[in-house]
């Protein structure tokens, strides 16, 4: 029998989108459904796993197995669905606050394990369901409803923190390009190992429309410039772009395959505790703790 070709309508959900017209999260959303369906990856062997915020929501608006985890911890646990489902093509998807601000530990660890994930993060650059607060990535002297004179603190920068971690993979994205946004996930989906993609995703109603303005007139395509993706140090020096020439990089930064994954690595030990023969069964090894 033929095979039916999914379309992005396929991943879409009955949920009723409750985003304020007009968010960039629209975007991403409709660029995750392009991707997957591009790559024609059945709803059962897609994963999805959110923390908490408006931009979190997305697990529920894609037909996948989708999980809601608590704020900041979508890292850990979209890692335990894919050790133990390792078919499942895992994608992980948050917001600015819930990864770079209380999820940054995990970021940081989960960086370090290079586990197959793509990693969407919807960057608003405010906390939008909790109604406007100061974020890691809020730029210096915004006003925000927690900053009314201005920010004090610097952005993180999550770019170049994914960088120096080890990240295998790191791309930029804006929520307004959804056909280019489609194919960084797309790139990121098929990349074997950790893949961050950081989505400039306005927040209408916190930042305003001018957001849409800034990426605009200030991004800068990697494609159109003469970047090399697997040259670290000009990779790090696109991660510094914002700050040296208020320029947004978009595209793809870094890129480095064949690096060990941590389902690799796990193999390994598998492999070797096998052939060392050290406990017969797992009983033994529990005995030792009585
Ligand atoms: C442990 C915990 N602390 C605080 C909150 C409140 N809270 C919910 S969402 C959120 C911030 C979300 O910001 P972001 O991740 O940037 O998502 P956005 O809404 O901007 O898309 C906060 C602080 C919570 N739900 N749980
Ligand atoms: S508050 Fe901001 S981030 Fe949340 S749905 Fe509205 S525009 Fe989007
Ligand atoms: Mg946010």
């Amino acid at each position: 029998m033929e095979k039916v070709k999914l379309t992005a309508k396929d991943y879409k959900t009955k949920i009723p989108i409750v985003w304020c017209p007009g968010c960039g999260d629209f975007g991403v959303l409709s660029a995750i459904h392009q991707a997957v369906a591009d790559l024609q990856i059945p709803p059962e062997k897609l994963g999805v796993v959110s923390g908490i915020g408006c931009s979190s929501r997305i697990a529920g608006y894609i037909n996948a197995y989708g999980f809601n985890a608590i704020h900041g911890r979508p890292l850990p646990i979209a890692t335990g669905a894919k050790v133990a489902n390792p078919e499942l093509t895992m994608l992980v998807a948050g917001g600015d606050g819930d990864g770079y601000s209380i999820g940054t530990n995990h970021f940081v660890h989960t960086i370090r394990r290079n586990p197959d994930l793509t990693y969407i993060v919807m960057d608003n650059r405010i906390y939008g369901l909790t109604k406007g607060q100061v974020s890691p990535t809020t730029p210096t002297g915004d006003v925000t409803k927690t900053t009314p004179l201005g920010n004090p603190e610097r952005p993180l920068n999550p770019l170049a923190l994914a960088l120096e971690l080890g990240a295998t993979y790191i791309a930029q994205g804006f929520s307004g390009n959804v056909k280019h946004l489609k194919e960084l996930i797309k790139e990121g989906i098929q990349h074997k190992g950790f893949a961050l993609i950081n989505v400039l995703s306005p927040c209408v109603t916190f930042r305003g429309k001018q957001e849409y303005d800034y990426v605009r007139d200030h991004g800068v395509y990697l494609d159109d410039v003469d970047h090399d993706p697997s040259d670290w140090n000009a990779a790090h020096e696109v991660t510094q772009w914002m700050l040296t020439k208020n320029q947004v990089p978009l595209g793809v930064i870094y890129k480095v395959e064949g690096k060990k994954t941590l389902a690799d690595e796990i193999n390994e030990v598998q492999e070797k505790a096998r052939a060392k023969k050290i406990y017969k069964d797992v009983r033994e090894l529990i005995e030792q703790f009585r």
